[in-house]
């Protein structure tokens, strides 16, 4: 997969595509990110990608045309699927990030001071929002699309990943885990875990998955019921 971001702070992606996954992923050529500063596409002396508003009000507005032209000198590259970032987007979930990371390429683009202009929006084929809260930019919100996809994309991360998913693609929280000690300041692993029955470890897993699921975020449930996922249910 190629993700190219659009940003007037490409240093902002710096560490996070150098460590972890992500720069695991980025070696691996399994996902590679290219950083592109908007203000290449500005044309007066100062290099401006923003203006006052029309009709008056607070702050700034991003160009229309750095945008337009950011965009024409990507997609001549060839075809993507034009995602910005905006509180006004339709919200992040796993299955957005599922339907991204089926794309062969994603071009990201992080819009910062009071919003882009409107005429941007005809160039972009959607708006993704990462939760109902106002962010300084669209940066923060195209790292936290950028990992949620990059994860799922074959190859980037093992088999260790794939369990938590379906938990979560079934429209479950994940069961609690545990590691060594047994005991830890008092405080007991379930004896189940270390019973050595698989399927009795299965099945309390399971049960406990629900249950958290139902007393955290019982709109999972309900969602996974519309969806006639009754099996999350045991049914
Ligand atoms: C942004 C106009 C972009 O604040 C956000 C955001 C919140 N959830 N998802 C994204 O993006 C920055 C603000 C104003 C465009």
């Amino acid at each position: 997969m190629l993700v190219d971001i659009v940003t007037i702070f490409p240093r902002f992606f710096d560490s996070p595509l150098a460590t972890g996954l992500l720069g695991k992923a980025g070696e691996r050529g399994l996902v590679q990110v290219r950083l592109h500063d908007l203000r290449q596409w500005a044309t007066d002396r100062h290099r401006s990608v923003d203006d006052a508003p029309f009709g008056g009000g607070a702050g700034m507005v991003m160009l229309p045309g750095p945008w337009f032209d950011a965009l024409d000198a990507l997609e001549a590259e060839g075809p993507a699927r034009v995602v910005l970032l905006a509180p006004d987007g339709q919200r992040l979930d796993h299955q957005v990030a599922q339907r991204l990371a089926g794309e062969p390429r994603l071009i990201l683009c992080c819009g910062r001071y009071e919003g882009v202009d409107e005429r941007v929006r005809t160039r972009v084929h959607e708006v993704l929002s990462i939760g109902d809260f106002i962010l300084a930019g669209g940066e923060t919100a195209a790292l936290v699309v950028l990992e949620a996809v990059a994860r799922l994309v074959p190859g980037v991360m093992g088999n260790a990943a794939s369990a938590a998913d379906e938990s979560f693609a079934a429209g479950l929280l994940e069961y609690p885990q545990y590691t060594r000690p047994a005991v830890y300041r008092g405080l007991e692993v379930p004896a189940v875990l270390r019973s050595g029955d698989h399927g009795a470890v299965e099945r309390w897993r399971r049960e406990q998955a629900l249950e958290r699921t139902r007393r955290l975020r019982p709109d999972l449930l309900e969602r996974a019921e519309d969806e006639g996922a009754g099996e999350a249910e045991g049914r």
